[in-house]
Formats: structure tokens, C-alpha cells, sequence
């Protein structure tokens, strides 16, 4: 190394000359004594030079000794051991049958590593962890291996464990055998070590325990605490998961609540009793809003659970138990003219390493199609090479939102399904179909995607096929207005503030304002000057809506400016509780107890089953003695808001009178109750007076409860909209409830979500023949299929503002029918209501 070069002392020929222009602090003294000069110049120069080595050693020193610091490296693994019966104590740590077989294996891998140049300085020691049945005679040791390594030299240590699984494969030429005494050998018939997730060993980690359980009788598992108290920090806590042999273990989580960063809080699951990265089935934090249910390729499973010293939340549980290992797992022949295949487990996860394969055979004259209603297989990537479906040698991965079809040009199709060793997902439902090939969709409208859908969805302004097929080369009828992309849209969806075309051409134009104009939200023009003056001139309040000011003026208030406890108005869009002080007085900030989750995720699918403590301020309000009639949200701990046309006497049941109702909060599934379960009575009922069960004016009431309920990551309040909070249409909207399935239909078990839209309130009221009135507001999916239905009525539409709180748009009210195309749900609106609910309840 030649650093010495640079950093070294050296000879400046210029360094006199360059000391000429140091400025002399003492010109004077400077002049009179040369000889002093000099000298000064001289001790300078040295000063400087030892600095200079005194620095270069240091730099030398912290980058050879740093770089060659030993570093602890864990190293996890499993070795499969041939001709070796699994015995019962194996599971057992502490039997010496255990500690026999333990020791054997440990000095199998000091063999191991003792052969590898590259390892065997840094080799520190090894620890045999479980054992399990492989099958066929053979054991698999889980073991971890712990390696004190120069970081500098790390990637080659880690390449030299790699190549272990190599030599182990080619040992298996020699059967398997690794040179030890001949006694003490092992057949040794494959081995995989990989570094431990760095997270696992993280120094934030100071708790560390493994739990054994045999999954055969079936049981629950929980992170600790749960549901009480939130999961102790610091910790590695493993679940070693066995099943029977020839068994699989199956897990699945009734809720999973973590911290939103993986890197701080996670849960992670392995085909294997050790954390082997290549093994890995899932990994999950926050608050997943799928369904969490996982299936292990073999006999063995390992759950962990790691946490941060930082921010605690609820955790998990889960109940366990095995199914039979039994072919036929998936895969077969499948005749006839049509019928349904899904993914192993569907719609559990798939395991991994499957791999299934289905022969469809239809009628010799038609033709064959398999149309995928929901498909979630791995990530989407161009060659799909790890989890795939493969339809006649074609490859699909990826997630799909709506269906999707392939089909054959014979009456013959092959479907394979194949998961590799680590990562699953949900999997897929699909069905085949016999199709004639003259006539694919039989008196229906064939889309470029090759799905088949009703003729009469053809132009109407709605894409029903998901590639909008049925919306090409449309001539756009009387009642429609044609895009610039060539769609047709209702007339009515222009200007209303969502862009329905696709390519926005709906939401331009709305109004021939002049440069020195504004548009409003709802295609008004007034002039620019009026814009955020305090004074609303649009009548929708959008020349209001987007003047921020952080502080407080004292202006007269319009209709949309958020008004302070001071009276002072702030023109901000929806200022209260966004963690913003806006108020001089903060009052913006105050009483925000309300609409936070202990989680948030951006993983959201419309029209699911909720998960456990994702909508806490639902309510399911019980009239009669009976069952769930009506919904309601949380207000307070003791308050509740649902909907006067509820709480309306109506044959037998005294449906107005208090004692008549049962609120049960912190509730999922109407048929069982959990521990954190509220029951309360009901006090008092407040309906709205000026109610009108004919239009279904002023639809709400309040409830009062005979007693506080506890607030809890299960039953906490939704906040409440200031009156000028402003709620725009196309803003997402969430609707929850036990209410029918389907028009007429019967009500939910588990608690249902649905994402809808907030919709303009004058393409509202063209839908619903001019009866939507000023404390109404609507929301819903035009197209269809998504709404509110009986049973969900009193419930919350639920609103999430940007700070991630949740407000109270509406409650649900009336509609025409349900989930109806161009039908959307009429709410009460709350902004309308504030007052009024501040007035009867305090809240
Ligand atoms: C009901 O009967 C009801 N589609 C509630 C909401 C809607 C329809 C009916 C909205 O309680």
C-alpha cells in the first residue's frame, strides 16, 4: 500500500512562497526578526507533517482494523439424514436421545466446515435446534451455525456455505456419507444453510424462546398477551409447528394486527423448523386485509414473531391444525361441459413446491375455455418462472383484478399449477366451459379479452368487460355524450368532479369561463377575484375550498370555512384533527380521540369480509330479542348514531322504544361473541323529530347507552365532520355491515366492507327522481354490484382523510333497491347533522 504517498510528510518546494501569503498576525515583529521567522515557519511544518501522519495512521488503522473487526454471522441450515428412524423424544430438547443425535450433527457440520479453507478460521459453533420427521426413514436436524467473520471477508464465507449444499449433493454420489469415525457417521443426505434474516438477530432483539407444539389435535397460537395487552417488545419468539407424518400443517389467523413497518415488527412463516430464508412461506406486518391462511408443503412449520423496542400493537392468533398429505391433492381429469377447479387449499393459500395438473376434456364438437374469476399467483413478472398457471404451454403469474379467460382451439386443454419452494399467495378459482367455436358468448357480447358479457351492458357507458370492449365503437345514444378517447358517457357524469371517460375530456369545458374567471367544482364561473374571500360564490363552495391558510383569520366565516372555538375562521379543506394546529386556539386539534386504526394498509380489495378491529366503531344494534336488525357507530363510550327510520315502531316490536335494543360492540361475527365483546342496553333513543319516513328527511337518531363501554383497538369512536367538512364526489367511501348479501337476500355472518364513491349530489338526484334532499348524500358504484343493503341501515359510510383518521360521512339510509345499476345509496349526511348531534349528546 502506498497511502504513505498521500498522506505522508513531504518536501513543498513551494511551501516558502506559499507561507508569504499566510497573514502575518505581527507584521512588524515578523519584519524585525528574520531568523525567528524562519523558525516559526520550521515548527509549523512540523506541526503540520505530524498531523498529517497522526491522521493518515488513524485512517489506515480504523479502515484495517473496521474492515477485519470480526463480526458475528449466523447461519442457519437443515441437513436430511438418511437411514434414521424419527424417534418421539427427538422433539424433546432435554431427552438424551436428543442430545446423542444433537451432538453427531454438530460434529457432522464441524466436518463440513473443517474441509472449507474459507471457514474454518471463522468457525465459532454450531447448535442443533429441533429434529423432524423427513420421512422414509430419514431425519431432518434444523441446526444454527455461528461464524465470527472479518466483514471485509463475509461475502466469501457466505459463498463458502453456499457451496456446501453443493458438496453435500455430490456426497450423496458417495451415499451421502461425510468423513467422520465410520461410527459416528451420518448419512448425510442434503444439506441448505443460508444467513439468518438480519432482523432476527438485531441487537434490539433481548427476548428470545421457541415453543414446540404438535398440531394433531388442533389448538390455537398467540402472540403474547393477545388479546389484552399488546405484544411485548424485543423479542424472536418461534412456534415449531408438527404435523403427524404424511400430514401437512395448516394455519390461519382470526387477526393479525403488527406495526406497518416490516423492518420493526413482522410475522414470519417457513416450510421448514428453521428461519431458512429459501423456505420462506410468507412474511406479514400492518394489517393485511387478505385472508391469512397458510398450508405447509411437508410435515413441519415454523411461525416468528419478531418486535422492535418501539410501538407495540395488538399481534396475532391463529388456530393450527393438519390435514392429510393424502394425493389426490389437486390436479386430474376434468369432463363434461363445465365445471370448477381452483388452487390447492383455494381459498387458503397454495402450499409451497406444488404442483398440480388438470386434463380438461369437453365434448368433441365444441371447443374449450377456462375463465380465472379470481387469481392471485405470485408476482407478475415476464417469465413467471417461479409460481405460474400454465394453459396450453402459455404462462400466466401475477394478481388480476376481474376475470380472466383463455381459450383452446380444440376440445382439449392442459392447466398446470406450479409453486416453488418459498413465497405463496392466495391462488386461483376458475372455471372451464364447452363453447361452440362459431359462437363463443351464445346471445351474449364477446370481448377483446374473449369474456362474455351481457349484450345489453353493450355502450352504456360502464366498462363491464375490464379492457372497456363493450364501450368501442359505440354510437353514443341521445342520453349520451361522446369522450374524446370515443366512449360514450350519461350526460349527466359531465362536470361532476370524476373523470368517467378515463381521459378526463367528460370533466373539461364545463363552462365557457373567461381567463379572468374560475371554474367551479360544478362547471359555475365566477370571477377569479372572489376566489378564497371568505365568501362562497360558487354553490358548491369550491372557489372556498382550497385557500390554505395556516393561520387563523378573523373574517366572517362562509359557509366553508372551518370556524374555531375563538370564532376566528380558518379557510382550509377540512382542518379538524390532522394532527395540524390551524386554530390559534388549536381547537381544530381538540376532542380527536377518534377514527384511528392501530393500523393502516395500502392493500385494499372492495366487497370483503372485514378483518378483526378494522371498523371499531361499528355497531350491530339488536331490536326484539332478536337478531341483528340495524347498524350503528360509536360516538363515544356512550353514545351511538344510527338512523331514525330504525328506531320507527313497526308491528310488534316497539322498535322507538329503548328498552326494546341490545348494542353490541367490538362485534365481527353476529354468531359468536369475542372476549372483547360490549353488550350494553340502550337509556335513551333520540331521533331526529323532524324525521320523515315518507322521503326519509332528517333519517337519524341517537342512542344512549345504560353504561361507558371500555375504548379498545376493538371498539373505538369514528369522528365526527365539522359541518363545512367536505366530503367531494369521486372521494372513496367505505361501507360497512351485517345487512343482505344481495337484494332480498340474507344478512352477512362475518362483518362485510365495501369501497364505494361519493357521488355528485345533482347526478344523484337525476338517478333517484329528484327525492335526494340537502341532509342526504350519496355514494356508490354506478355500475352496480356494490351497496348498502336491509340490515346495514343506521350503519356508517366511512370516510379516510389524508391524515389516515377516519370521519363519519354518512349512515345509512335508503335506496332504490340495492346494489343496482345507476341506483346508488342514499346517506344521511352528517355535516348537515353536527349540531344537531352536538346538542342531543354533548359529543
Ligand atoms: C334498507 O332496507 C336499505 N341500497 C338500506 C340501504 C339501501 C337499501 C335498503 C341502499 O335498510
Amino acid at each position: 500500500m502506498d497511502a504513505g504517498e498521500k498522506f505522508g510528510p513531504r518536501q513543498d518546494p513551494d511551501l516558502d512562497a506559499g507561507l508569504q501569503f499566510l497573514p502575518a498576525p505581527d507584521a512588524k515583529k515578523l519584519e524585525k526578526k528574520p531568523g525567528r521567522r524562519k523558525l516559526w515557519a520550521g515548527v509549523i511544518i512540523v506541526v503540520v507533517a505530524l498531523l498529517l501522519s497522526l491522521l493518515t495512521g488513524l485512517l489506515l488503522w480504523r479502515f484495517y482494523v473496521h474492515s477485519n473487526a470480526p463480526v458475528r454471522r449466523v447461519y442457519v441450515g437443515s441437513m436430511a439424514i438418511a437411514g434414521q428412524r424419527f424417534l418421539p423424544p427427538y422433539e424433546d430438547s432435554g431427552s438424551v436421545q436428543f442430545s446423542k443425535l444433537s451432538s453427531l450433527v454438530s460434529q457432522q457440520l464441524n466436518a463440513m466446515y473443517s474441509e472449507k479453507a474459507a471457514l474454518v478460521k471463522y468457525f465459532a459453533r454450531s447448535s442443533v435446534e429441533a429434529f423432524s420427521d423427513g420421512g422414509d426413514d430419514s431425519v431432518t436436524a434444523y441446526y444454527q451455525s455461528e461464524f465470527h467473520v472479518p466483514a471485509a471477508r463475509q461475502p466469501s464465507v457466505d459463498a463458502a456455505i453456499k457451496s456446501l449444499q453443493t458438496a453435500a449433493g455430490s456426497q450423496r454420489g458417495r451415499q451421502g456419507r461425510v468423513m467422520l469415525k465410520p461410527d459416528d457417521a451420518l448419512h448425510v443426505d442434503g444439506v441448505v444453510t443460508r444467513a439468518i434474516d438480519p432482523r432476527m438477530t438485531s441487537s434490539s432483539v433481548s427476548v428470545r424462546k421457541s415453543f414446540n407444539v404438535h398440531v394433531r389435535e388442533g389448538g390455537v397460537v398467540q402472540s403474547p398477551g393477545f388479546p389484552d395487552s399488546p405484544y411485548p417488545p424485543g423479542v424472536y419468539l418461534q412456534w415449531r409447528l408438527r404435523a403427524d407424518p404424511a400430514h401437512r400443517v395448516r394455519l390461519d389467523f382470526d387477526t393479525l394486527i403488527l406495526e406497518d413497518d416490516c423492518e420493526r415488527d413482522f410475522v414470519k412463516i417457513y416450510d421448514s423448523l428453521a428461519p431458512i430464508e429459501q423456505a420462506t412461506i410468507t412474511e406479514h406486518c400492518g394489517f393485511p386485509h387478505r385472508s391469512l391462511s397458510f398450508v405447509s408443503s411437508g410435515s413441519v412449520m415454523l411461525l416468528t414473531l419478531v418486535t422492535d423496542q418501539q410501538k407495540n400493537f395488538p399481534g396475532f392468533r391463529a388456530t393450527y391444525s393438519q390435514v392429510s398429505l393424502a394425493p389426490p391433492d389437486c390436479g386430474g381429469t376434468l369432463s363434461g361441459d363445465a365445471g370448477f377447479f381452483s388452487s390447492p387449499f383455494f381459498p387458503s393459500s397454495y402450499p409451497p413446491g406444488s404442483v398440480c395438473v388438470w386434463s380438461i376434456q369437453v365434448p368433441e364438437d365444441k371447443s374449450v375455455k377456462v375463465e380465472f374469476q379470481k387469481f392471485y399467483v405470485g408476482n407478475d413478472s415476464t417469465d413467471c418462472s417461479r409460481d405460474y398457471v400454465e394453459v396450453n404451454g402459455r404462462r400466466l403469474c401475477g394478481a388480476t383484478a376481474g376475470s380472466k379467460v383463455v381459450e383452446s382451439r380444440s376440445n382439449v386443454m392442459t392447466v398446470k399449477f406450479n409453486s416453488d419452494s418459498s413465497y405463496v399467495d392466495q391462488g386461483f378459482v376458475a372455471e372451464y366451459k364447452a363453447f361452440v367455436p362459431s359462437d363463443p358468448c351464445p346471445g351474449r357480447f364477446r370481448c377483446t379479452n374473449e369474456l362474455c358479457v351481457d349484450s345489453g351492458l353493450r355502450c352504456d357507458g360502464v366498462d363491464d368487460c375490464g379492457d372497456a370492449s363493450d364501450e368501442d365503437d359505440c354510437a353514443c345514444q341521445a342520453s349520451h355524450m361522446r369522450c374524446q378517447n370515443g366512449r360514450c358517457k350519461p350526460k349527466f357524469w359531465a362536470c361532476d368532479g370524476v373523470d368517467d371517460c378515463g381521459d378526463n375530456s367528460d370533466e373539461r369545458d364545463c363552462g365557457t369561463c373567461t381567463s379572468s374567471e374560475f371554474r367551479c367544482g360544478n362547471g359555475r364561473c365566477v370571477p377569479s377575484a372572489v376566489v378564497c374571500d371568505g365568501k362562497e360564490d360558487c354553490t358548491d363552495g369550491s372557489d372556498e375550498s382550497k385557500c390554505v391558510k395556516s393561520a387563523a383569520a378573523k373574517t366572517t366565516c362562509s359557509d366553508y370555512s372551518f370556524r374555531c372555538k375563538d370564532g376566528r375562521c380558518v379557510n382550509k379543506v377540512n382542518p379538524e384533527c390532522d394532527d395540524k394546529d390551524d386554530c390559534e386556539d388549536a381547537s381544530d386539534e381538540e376532542a380527536c380521540e377518534c377514527g384511528s386504526r392501530p393500523y393502516r394498509s395500502s392493500r385494499i380489495v372492495g366487497g370483503q369480509a372485514a378483518r378483526d378491529g378494522e371498523w371499531p366503531w361499528q355497531v350491530s344494534l339488536r331490536a326484539g330479542g332478536k337478531g341483528h336488525t340495524c347498524g350503528a357507530s360509536v360516538l363515544s363510550r356512550r353514545w351511538l348514531l344510527t338512523a331514525a327510520h330504525c328506531v320507527q315502531d313497526n308491528g310488534p316490536i316497539r322498535y322507538s322504544q329503548a328498552d326494546q335494543w341490545e348494542a353490541l360492540l367490538g362485534q365481527h361475527t353476529q354468531s359468536s361473541a369475542k372476549e372483547w365483546t360490549a353488550r350494553r342496553k340502550v337509556r335513551r333513543i333520540v331521533a331526529h323529530r323532524d324525521y320523515d319516513p315518507l322521503t326519509f328527511h332528517n333519517d337519524v337518531a341517537l342512542m344512549e347507552l345504560d353504561s361507558d363501554v371500555p375504548l379498545n383497538q376493538h371498539i373505538w369512536p369514528i369522528c365526527l365532520p365539522s359541518p363545512t367538512h367536505r366530503f367531494p364526489a369521486g372521494r372513496q367511501a367505505w361501507i360497512t355491515g351485517w345487512g343482505a348479501t344481495r337484494e332480498g337476500g340474507l344478512a352477512a355472518n362475518i362483518l362485510l366492507k365495501a369501497e364505494v364513491r361519493i357521488i355528485n349530489s345533482s347526478v344523484c338526484n337525476s338517478l333517484m327522481k329528484n327525492q335526494v334532499m340537502d341532509g342526504m348524500l350519496c355514494a356508490g358504484v354506478l355500475k352496480g354490484g356494490v351497496d348498502a343493503c336491509q340490515g346495514d341501515s343506521g350503519g356508517p359510510l366511512s370516510v379516510v382523510s389524508q391524515s389516515g383518521r377516519v370521519f363519519l360521512a354518512g349512515v345509512v339510509s335508503w335506496g332504490d333497491g340495492c346494489a343496482r345499476r345507476n341506483k346508488p345509496g342514499v346517506y344521511t349526511r352528517i355535516t348537515k347533522y353536527r349540531g344537531w348531534i352536538k346538542e342531543h349528546s354533548g359529543v
